[in-house]
């Protein structure tokens, strides 16, 4: 079965934030997210500046920033996300009951809610559970890339009908097709390795295009611990988007 253009899933988007990743992705002609695990605020704004031109959006796990303070990380953030146009992923995988998501959300030194254009969460709290990410575009964990993950496809099937019918969910990260109504958001992505040794299960960006119809490639390692995160971030993007085309 043939994929969907970014153009149709633009045509077709419900949700201001999908529509706003459409977009981006065929101005810049990308579909690269960054992912800054970095621990320092001075890296991860350092990194953001270097690969900014290149990528849709830049996500985060914002509670790994030993120095986080909002005025210092988060107000150049997302003015380097206003410069470059990208938008802001926080990967927090809520996975909790609608209370307690809502008060992580909202509340704490984070303040997501204040910043992310878009979250992460698990479903595993049920429908309601999500209720709370009023402003956001919610991605869904449906599978995960990690060796002996518990999301077998019995899980994704429960997790995939949960994730479809909520109104703030934009689309799923997974290691299996999603939807044509979804976004894919696929990590463990490397050109180099095949692994971490900690896990984690690399593909190339060629074969997430070909095999998963994915939408979005998430590079970390690849590009943050690379000698030139700045033309690490190019080549991803040079090779999503051309397995992208190929994908068409
Ligand atoms: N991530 C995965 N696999 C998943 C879900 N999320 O790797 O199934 C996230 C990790 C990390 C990034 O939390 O931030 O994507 C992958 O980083 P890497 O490219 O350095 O392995």
């Amino acid at each position: 079965k043939k994929r969907l253009s970014y153009q149709e899933k633009f045509e077709n988007a419900q949700h201001s934030v999908s529509k706003k990743l459409l977009e981006t992705a065929l101005a810049k002609e990308s579909n690269l997210i960054a992912s800054a695990d970095v621990t320092t605020t001075a890296e991860l704004l350092a990194l953001a500046e270097k690969v900014g031109p290149h990528i849709i959006a830049l996500k985060t796990h914002i509670d790994i920033i030993s120095d986080f303070d909002y005025e210092k990380t988060i107000v150049p953030l997302k003015a380097l996300a206003q410069k470059h146009r990208f938008l802001l992923m926080e990967d927090r995988k809520f996975a909790d009951i609608g209370n307690t998501q809502e008060l992580q959300f909202t509340s704490g030194v984070f303040k997501i809610t204040d910043w992310a254009d878009f979250v992460t969460s698990q479903v595993i709290g049920g429908y309601e559970s999500l209720d709370c990410f009023k402003n956001v575009g919610v991605v869904a964990i449906v599978g995960m890339s990690s060796k002996g993950t518990l999301t077998t496809s019995a899980y994704r099937e429960e997790a995939l009908k949960v994730a479809a019918s909520h109104p703030n969910v934009i689309g799923g990260v997974s290691q299996n097709q999603l939807p044509d109504e979804m976004l894919l958001f696929t990590p463990g992505v490397n050109l180099a390795d095949s692994g971490d040794g900690k896990g984690q299960q690399y593909n190339t960006p060629e074969h997430v295009f070909k095999t998963l119809h994915t939408d979005f490639i998430i590079v970390g390692r690849g590009i943050y611990k690379s000698e030139n995160p700045e033309e690490a971030a190019f080549i991803y993007k040079n090779e999503g988007w051309e397995a992208y085309q190929k994908s068409l």
